[in-house]
């Protein structure tokens, strides 16, 4: 069984971070609405979701993303690049240590989530505002071990890699070469953005199909003329808050067993069910 994890979007969306848009008015149900949609989305791809409670200390919270890499062997818990964020890495260590043994980046290290796309064995992390070396050389330390190859890759204009590069097959991605450089991709069959659509190089391969906004009708026609499999979602209003599709989960196969069934949560964590509410 797959198993998402997802977080509640919190009351506080609208002091969310902004990097490269300018701050709009979100709408608290409309935004809600869109997610239960997109975990809806989620379970009709063969995900059990599991939505995490948030507070208003997170007003970022619902973009799980970001806090956590989960391999199968491992689950990288990040340090986020913005210091507001850091808050939120608790409460996914605790959820994550359920089902994984966990490695925590560590200072002077930063990284998101949203910044690592992983094809298979190869890894490819985003050299961007938000991660940084000192965090891809603690990441590779810690995959190495299980087979694990580590690409940076510098992106320029936008958060993250994945807004600029995400998978649309087992050897496809969807990407805008604007944003990152196309070579380390070379041996991936490519689908480029449509060019008025700069931000559409973010959907979520799950399930065999892939999640994708409602907002990038150009670039959804060429991944449907090149056999993509696509479900369409709203997702404008999380948009605002410079949010995506991957970023609002994390996907984890699920195993027998506990992981850290014998060791303490290395992260302080608040017990299952001990998560705040709004
Ligand atoms: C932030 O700036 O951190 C949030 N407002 C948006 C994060 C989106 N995360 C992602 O695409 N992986």
């Amino acid at each position: 069984m797959r198993v998402a994890l997802t977080r509640a979007v919190s009351l506080a969306i609208a002091h969310c971070e902004l990097t490269h848009l300018d701050r709009q008015p979100i709408d608290l149900e409309i935004a809600r609405t869109q997610h239960r949609a997109y975990e809806a989305a989620l379970a009709g791809a063969g995900c059990r979701v599991e939505r995490l409670a948030t507070g208003p200390d997170m007003p970022d919270s619902v973009f799980i993303e970001d806090m956590a890499i989960v391999f199968d062997e491992i689950a990288i818990v990040t340090r986020p690049g913005a210091e507001s964020r850091r808050v939120e890495t608790a409460g996914v260590a605790a959820a994550l240590g359920r089902y994984r043994p966990l490695h925590a980046i560590l200072a002077p290290g930063t990284m998101d989530g949203g910044d690592v796309l992983v094809a298979g064995r190869h890894v490819f992390v985003g050299r961007s505002s938000r991660t940084n070396d000192a965090a891809i050389a603690d990441l590779h330390r810690a995959i190495a071990p299980y087979g694990y190859d580590v690409t940076p890759v510098d992106v320029h204009g936008c958060l993250h890699l994945k807004s600029a590069v995400t998978m649309a097959g087992d050897d496809r991605v969807l990407m805008n070469r604007a944003w990152v450089p196309a070579e380390p991709f070379d041996r991936f069959d490519r689908i480029d953005v449509d060019p008025s659509e700069p931000a559409a190089a973010n959907g979520l391969l799950v399930g065999g199909r892939v999640i994708y906004a409602s907002a990038f009708p150009r670039t959804l026609e060429r991944l449907v003329r090149r056999g993509v499999r696509t479900v369409v979602v709203e997702t404008g209003e999380l948009a605002k808050a410079e949010g995506a599709l991957t970023c609002c989960c994390l996907l984890v196969d699920e195993r027998e067993g506990r992981a850290n069934e014998d060791e303490e949560c290395p992260f302080g964590a608040p017990a299952a069910g001990q998560n705040r509410n709004s």
